[in-house]
C-alpha cells in the first residue's frame, strides 16, 4: 500500500511525441502493437532507464527502431517495462502486448460489454492495454488502427477524426484508422468495436465548421437516444455562447454501454457512457433521468476544453477539471431549466453526500496531497465541492471577472497539463485580485461552520452583524487558517421587500456580499430604515454550515417573503430540521413529539402559492433527508428514531396541508413532456400524494389507480414507490405489474430493485438478500449492484443500520464478493461505512467489528483496503 505524494511530483525523463497503436480485436486475445516516438527530456542524462507502467500485461515482443530487443536490454513484468539503456537520440519503441477483453471484469482497460469492445482508461487503465508513461502530464498525438471481424464488430471507433477504413482481403476482417491531432494524455484514449445501432446529426459551429455527431447504442434502443442528441447540440451551443468555446474535431461520437463503473467518460471525440445516462423516453425514463442525461451529456462535452484541451498535471489536480466541469454543467442546466430549482437540488445533494464525506474519516481537501489509490478520489468533494469553489470564485470576482479569468486560462494553458495554482493565477492576473487566502478552499478539508448574530439599533438605523467561522478538525489533523467566505446577503424588511443600507463599515462588503476573511468579524450597516431580518448566505454563496440567531418567527417570515428563492427554501429547511432534531430526541426519551403548528400554516401557504414554480414548491415540501438530520445530530445517532420523527412530522403536516395540496395539485398532462415545467408539476403532484398518504386522505386504491392510469414512467414509479415504502395493501400487486411491464428492460428494472432496497424497515435486508438471487440481478453488472446493494447501504439508513448489525455484516460480505471481480465498484460500496462513528455505541461497535472482519479477507484490492484503512483510522 504505497502512498503517492504531491510533493514527490517530478516530470518524466522521457517524452512521447507520437503514439501509433494497432489493435487487433479478438474476444479472448486482443493484440496491441504500440509504436512510441520517444525522446529524452532536455537536461536528463542520456542512458537513463525508461520505466513504463503496466498492469496485468503480457508482453509479446519489444523492439527499437525495428530491431528486436536483446533479452538483457529490458525487463518486463505484468506491471512494468524497463528499458535499461535507451538510445540518447530520439527513437521508436515497439511493444506488442496481449490482453483478454472477455476476462476483464474490472471494466478498466479494454473489455467487452454485451459483446462489444470498449475501453476505460481514466485514471490508470491505459496501462492495462499497453506499457506506457501512464500519467496525465505526458501528452502525445495518437493514431489508432483498429482491426476486427466485420461480422462481430462492423463499427470501429477511435479518438479524433476518421482517416481510412477498409477490408483485410480474404480474412473477413476490416479495419479503421483514426487520428487525433490534439496531444492528449493516455487516460483520454478510447476505442470501441461492436455491432451497434446509431443515430446521426450535425452541428454547425459559430465559425461555420460542420461537425458530424453520432450516438451509438445497443440495437433496438436507438429511438431512446434523441434526447441525448438534443442535449449534446444544446451543450455545444451553450459553451460557445457562455464561454466562447467551440468544438475542435470533425466528428463527435458518443457510445452507450451497459457495463460501466461510473457515469461516463470524456475521451477525446469519443465519449463512452453508461447507457443509463443516454437512453431515455417517456416509457423508460423518469424526469430525473432526463435531467441527468442532459447534465451528464453536457458535463462530458464540456470536458473537451476543461479536461482535454487543458488537462491535469497529476492526479492531485483532479478537481481542476472535475470541479470546474461540474460548475459548468450546473450553469448549463440552470440556463436550460429553473436556476433556483437547480441550485436548491445541487445544494441538497451537496449536503446529502459531500457534507458527510467532509465530516467523516474519508474527508480530504478538494486538492488532496496524498493517495494510495487514485480511483478513490473521484469523490463528491473533488466534484461537487470543487464546483462550489468555482462558484465562489465567480461570486467574489463577479461574472465578468470570472469570465476574464476563464478566458485567460484558455489562452495561457491550452495544450497544457496544468495545476490548481495555474488556474487560480489566471483569475488573480485577469482581475488583479489576491487569491492566496481563497486558495485555502482547495487545501483545507472539512466544512466550515459559520455562526452569525445580529442586532438592530432603531435609533441609529444601524444593523450590526457579527460573523464567526469555526474550522472543524479533519483526519489529516491539519492546523487550519481562516478561510475567505463570501456571504451573499439581503435585508428583508417588514413588508417583505429588501431594505437598502447607505454605508457599510467593518469587514469588507461588496454590493451584497460580505467577505469574511478573519476568524471573526463585525459589519455595521448604516441607514437601514426599519428592523430587518438578515437573509444570509443567499444562493448558498459558500459551502458552509450556517448557524444564525434567527428564531421561529423570523424564519417563518423568510419562508413567506425572502426575495431570494434559495433562502426561502432554506428557511423552511431550517425550521424542519429543528423540528426533526427535537422530535428525534423526544422519541429517544420515549415521548411523543409535538410540533409547532405555525410551520404547517406557512408551508401550506407557500405550497398553495400558484404564482410560484411547482418544482420549487415541491422542493419546499421535501423534508431534510435522514442523512442530513443525522449529520445535524452528529453523535450518538439512532436512525430508527430519526425515521419515526420524520414520519411523525409528515403526519402532522399532512393533517394540516394535505387538502390544500390536493386542491393546488395540477392535473396530469395529457401527454408526457420532459421539460422542467412539466416535471415540476409532476413533482408537486407526487408531494401532494405523499402528504395525502401520511394524513390518511389517500388510500392504497387511489395510488393503485394512479399507477395504472400513469402515462409515463415518472408518475408510475412515484406511485409505486409510495405504495411500497408505505407498505400498502396494493404494493405487492403493483410491484408485480411493474416487473411484468419492464421485465426485459434492465435500466427500468434497476428502479424496481432500488424501490425495494429503500423500504424503511429492518426486514428490507432479507428482501435485498432475496432480490440478489433474482434472475434479473447480476453481481457482475455495476448498474445492478448500485441499484440494489449500494442503494440499500447508502439510501436506507433504517435497514443498513439495523440495531443487530446484520446490515453491516451483509454489506461487508458483498464488498468482499464484488472485490474479487471489480475493485472500483467494491470500494464504492465500502464508502457506505463512512459515517459509522457518529452512530450510537452498539451500532458503532457492530459496524467496526464488521469492518475489521473485512480487513481479514485475503487479497483485498488496493481500492478497498485504502477505504478500509482510512475508515478505521
Ligand atoms: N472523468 C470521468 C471519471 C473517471 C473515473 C475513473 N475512475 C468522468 C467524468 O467525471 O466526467
Ligand atoms: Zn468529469
Amino acid at each position: 500500500n504505497v502512498v503517492v505524494r504531491l510533493e514527490d511530483y517530478r516530470p518524466t525523463d522521457y517524452l512521447i511525441e507520437r503514439v501509433y497503436l494497432d489493435i487487433q480485436l479478438e474476444p479472448e486475445a486482443a493484440t496491441i502493437t504500440s509504436r512510441l516516438s520517444l525522446h529524452l527530456r532536455e537536461g536528463t542524462a542520456p542512458g537513463t532507464p525508461l520505466v513504463l507502467d503496466g498492469d496485468a500485461l503480457v508482453l509479446r515482443r519489444a523492439a527499437i527502431d525495428g530491431v528486436e530487443l536483446a533479452p538483457d536490454a529490458f525487463e518486463a513484468s505484468a506491471d512494468r517495462f524497463t528499458l535499461r539503456a535507451p538510445p540518447a537520440e530520439p527513437f521508436e519503441l515497439q511493444i506488442v502486448t496481449e490482453v483478454n477483453p472477455t476476462a476483464n471484469t474490472e471494466l478498466m482497460g479494454l473489455y467487452r460489454s454485451g459483446g462489444n469492445y470498449t475501453t476505460q482508461c481514466e485514471a490508470e487503465g491505459f496501462r492495462r492495454i499497453t506499457y506506457f508513461l501512464d500519467r496525465p502530464d505526458v501528452l502525445a498525438v495518437y493514431t489508432t488502427r483498429i482491426e476486427a471481424s466485420r461480422s462481430e464488430a462492423p463499427i470501429l471507433l477511435g479518438n479524433g477524426n476518421p482517416v481510412e477504413t477498409g477490408d483485410v482481403a480474404g480474412t473477413g476482417r476490416h479495419y479503421a484508422i483514426w487520428h487525433d491531432p490534439f496531444p492528449k494524455p493516455s487516460y483520454l484514449f478510447a476505442m470501441v468495436g461492436g455491432d451497434l445501432a446509431s443515430i446521426h446529426d450535425t452541428f454547425r459551429t459559430r465559425s461555420g465548421r460542420e461537425v458530424k455527431l453520432a450516438i451509438y447504442c445497443e440495437r433496438g434502443k436507438e429511438s431512446r437516444c434523441h434526447y441525448a442528441m438534443d442535449s449534446l447540440k444544446r451543450s455545444m451551443k451553450w459553451d460557445e455562447d457562455r464561454f466562447g468555446l467551440e468544438y475542435d474535431l470533425d466528428v463527435f461520437n458518443i457510445v452507450a454501454v451497459s457495463d460501466f463503473n461510473m457515469g461516463a467518460m470524456e475521451n477525446k471525440g469519443l465519449n463512452v457512457f453508461n447507457d443509463k445516462y443516454v437512453l431515455v423516453d417517456a416509457e423508460t425514463g423518469t424526469d430525473w433521468d432526463y435531467a441527468h442525461v442532459e447534465g451528464v451529456i453536457a458535463h462530458e462535452y464540456f470536458h473537451n476544453w476543461t479536461g482535454n484541451r487543458i488537462t491535469c498535471r497529476d492526479w492531485f489536480q483532479l478537481c481542476l477539471k472535475e470541479g470546474l466541469t461540474v460548475f459548468r454543467d450546473q450553469e448549463f442546466s440552470s440556463d436550460m431549466r429553473s436556476r433556483a430549482v437547480k441550485r436548491i437540488s445541487d445544494v441538497a445533494k451537496l449536503r446529502e453526500h459531500q457534507f458527510p464525506e467532509d465530516a467523516g474519516p474519508l474527508a480530504h481537501p478538494a486538492r488532496p496531497t496524498a493517495y494510495r489509490e487514485i480511483n478513490n478520489f473521484y469523490t463528491t468533494t473533488v466534484y461537487e465541492k470543487g464546483a462550489e469553489i468555482c462558484r465562489m470564485l465567480q461570486t467574489i470576482l463577479g461574472e465578468d471577472g470570472f469570465r476574464a479569468g476563464m478566458d485567460l486560462y484558455f489562452r495561457r494553458h491550452d495544450g497544457d497539463a496544468a495545476t490548481i495554482e495555474d488556474f487560480l493565477a489566471c483569475f488573480a492576473d485577469a482581475t488583479g485580485t489576491d487569491l492566496s487566502q481563497f486558495a485555502l478552499w482547495y487545501h483545507q478539508a472539512g466544512t466550515p461552520i459559520l455562526i452569525t448574530e445580529h442586532d438592530y439599533d432603531a435609533a441609529d438605523e444601524t444593523l450590526t452583524l457579527r460573523l464567526r467561522q469555526i474550522l472543524p478538525e479533519t483526519p489529516d489533523r491539519q492546523r487550519k487558517s481562516p478561510m475567505h467566505i463570501p456571504v451573499a446577503f439581503g435585508l428583508v424588511g417588514p413588508d417583505g421587500q429588501d431594505l437598502s443600507f447607505s454605508r457599510a463599515t467593518g469587514a469588507r462588503v461588496d454590493g451584497s456580499v460580505i467577505h469574511l476573511t478573519d476568524l471573526q468579524a463585525e459589519v455595521k450597516l448604516e441607514g437601514v430604515k426599519a428592523r430587518p431580518i438578515p437573509s444570509l448566505l443567499r444562493g448558498f454563496s459558500a459551502p458552509v454550515r450556517l448557524e444564525t440567531d434567527l428564531g421561529m418567527d423570523d424564519l417563518l417570515f423568510l419562508v413567506g417573503h425572502d426575495a431570494d428563492p434559495f433562502n426561502r427554501w432554506e428557511a423552511a429547511q431550517t425550521i424542519a430540521m429543528d423540528l426533526l432534531k427535537r422530535a428525534t430526541e423526544e422519541i429517544r426519551q420515549g415521548a411523543t413529539p409535538v410540533f409547532d403548528g405555525r410551520f404547517a400554516e406557512e408551508l401550506g401557504r407557500l405550497a398553495s402559492a400558484t404564482e410560484l414554480d411547482p418544482a420549487f414548491r415541491a422542493l419546499a415540501l421535501t423534508l431534510p433527508s435522514d442523512m442530513e438530520v443525522a449529520q445535524a445530530i452528529r453523535t450518538n445517532v439512532d436512525p430508527d428514531a430519526i425515521f419515526v420523527a420524520r414520519r411523525a412530522l409528515q403526519t402532522h403536516l399532512g393533517d394540516r396541508i394535505a387538502d390544500a395540496l390536493a386542491a393546488a395539485a395540477p392535473a396530469a398532462d395529457a401527454s408526457y413532456r420532459p421539460d422542467a415545467e412539466s416535471a415540476g408539476r409532476r413533482a408537486f403532484r407526487h408531494a401532494a400524494w405523499a402528504y395525502g398518504l401520511a394524513a390518511g386522505r389517500i388510500t392504497s386504491a387511489d395510488l393503485a389507480e394512479a399507477f395504472h392510469g400513469a402515462g409515463n414512467l415518472t408518475d408510475r414509479l412515484a406511485a409505486l414507490r409510495l405504495a411500497v415504502h408505505r407498505d400498502l395493501d396494493d404494493a405487492p400487486a403493483l410491484l408485480e405489474a411493474f416487473y411484468e411491464r419492464y421485465r426485459d428492460d434492465p435500466l427500468v428494472l434497476d428502479k424496481w430493485f432500488s424501490v425495494q432496497a429503500t423500504v424503511p424497515q429492518h426486514s428490507t435486508l432479507e428482501r435485498v438478500q432475496a432480490l440478489s438471487r433474482h434472475p434479473a440481478f447480476s453481481m457482475k453488472v455495476p448498474n445492478r449492484v448500485y441499484a440494489l446493494i449500494r442503494t440499500f447501504a447508502a439510501g436506507n439508513p433504517v435497514a443498513f443500520n439495523r440495531p443487530d448489525g446484520e446490515g453491516y455484516r451483509y454489506m461487508v460480505d458483498m464488498v468482499a464478493e464484488v472485490d474479487r471481480h471489480n475493485p472500483s465498484v467494491a470500494s464504492r460500496l465500502t464508502t457506505a461505512f463512512r459515517s459509522f462513528r457518529m452512530m450510537e455505541p452498539s451500532r458503532r461497535a457492530a459496524a467496526e467489528a464488521a469492518l475489521k472482519r473485512l480487513a481479514t479477507v485475503p487479497e483485498l484490492s488496493r481500492d478497498v483496503s485504502d477505504i478500509l484503512i482510512r475508515t478505521l483510522e
